[in-house]
């Protein structure tokens, strides 16, 4: 009986994982995908038309109105690439100074990734360089690089200080080949629009609403470097009943990042 029981309780919490890790994984996938036709829109509207057909109240309203696109994303923003020439000439046309991420003004830079249009669940990054944030840095670069949408490790993002990932689109003037040099990409860069996975609390509430979610206990692990797993969701040193346990992995669409769901029962089950 023990013996059938538990195997019972195996095929449950198995069954259970794979739901969570496809729920999440396609949750992801469709905010990803919202956010590169938006960059889409950007550079069609913003770049491709004379004058630009967009600005910071429209770029609210749409993206407002476009929120449940993204479920898993806590705002999207778009900031502009300005070089070092450039940025007298940005900042008296914007009427506002590039500040750095710790709320100073900017020191001086090769280049800046200041925000001028954000969603406004996240107006608080604004006018902010984000270049300046290590994370968000490392993005602008691989992402311009790639032209593909790229990820962070999970982080402690800004205000709300929850655990999440950055995602960052690339976006350039028209008419860039699709076999272009790295250089040739950097150089076609207009800027970077991207936001916030707020795993911390928009995994959780996903999770909440699932059946059996009182039984099991979910992490998420960013496995990118094998010997050193970075916590992405649950709780830092998990309890709950070990024996039984699964693995899922995930993929949420940066080749660079490796991702793998744990579940396991909170009591013996
Ligand atoms: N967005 C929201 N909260 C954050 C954050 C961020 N980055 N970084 C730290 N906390 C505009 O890559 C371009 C968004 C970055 C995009």
């Amino acid at each position: 009986f023990r013996r059938e029981n538990m195997i019972k309780a195996e095929e449950a919490l198995v069954s259970m994982c794979e739901e969570r890790a496809r729920m999440i994984q396609d949750q992801f996938a469709v905010s990803v995908n919202h956010v590169h036709a938006l960059g889409i829109l950007i550079s069609t509207f913003y770049y491709q038309k004379q004058p630009p057909a967009l600005d910071q109240e429209t770029f609210a309203y749409y993206t407002a109105k476009t929120a449940f696109e993204r479920p898993l994303l806590n705002g999207v923003a778009y900031a502009e690439r300005v070089v070092r020439s450039q940025r007298e000439t940005f900042e008296s046309r914007q009427g506002w100074t590039i500040m750095t991420m710790k709320r100073e003004p900017s020191p001086m830079q090769d280049e800046y990734a200041p925000v001028i249009y954000s969603q406004e669940t996240v107006s608080h990054i604004g006018a902010l360089d984000m270049m300046s944030g290590e994370e968000d840095r490392e993005n602008i670069l691989r992402a311009r690089a790639t032209g593909k949408a790229v990820l962070t490790k999970p982080f402690r993002l800004l205000k709300s200080n929850h655990l999440g990932v950055v995602l960052t689109f690339p976006v350039y003037y028209a008419g860039l080949p699709e076999d272009a040099t790295i250089e040739q990409r950097v150089q076609a860069t207009a800027g970077y629009l991207g936001g916030a996975f707020d795993v911390e609390s928009l995994v959780e509430n996903l999770l909440k609403q699932l059946a059996g979610s009182q039984d099991i206990m979910v992490n998420v692990y960013d496995i990118t470097n094998g010997t050193e797993p970075l916590i992405m969701y649950g709780p830092q040193n998990p309890e709950g009943y070990m024996p039984l346990s699964h693995f899922n992995m995930l993929d949420f669409g940066d080749p660079l990042r490796k991702h793998q769901m744990h579940c396991r029962y909170r009591v013996k089950p």
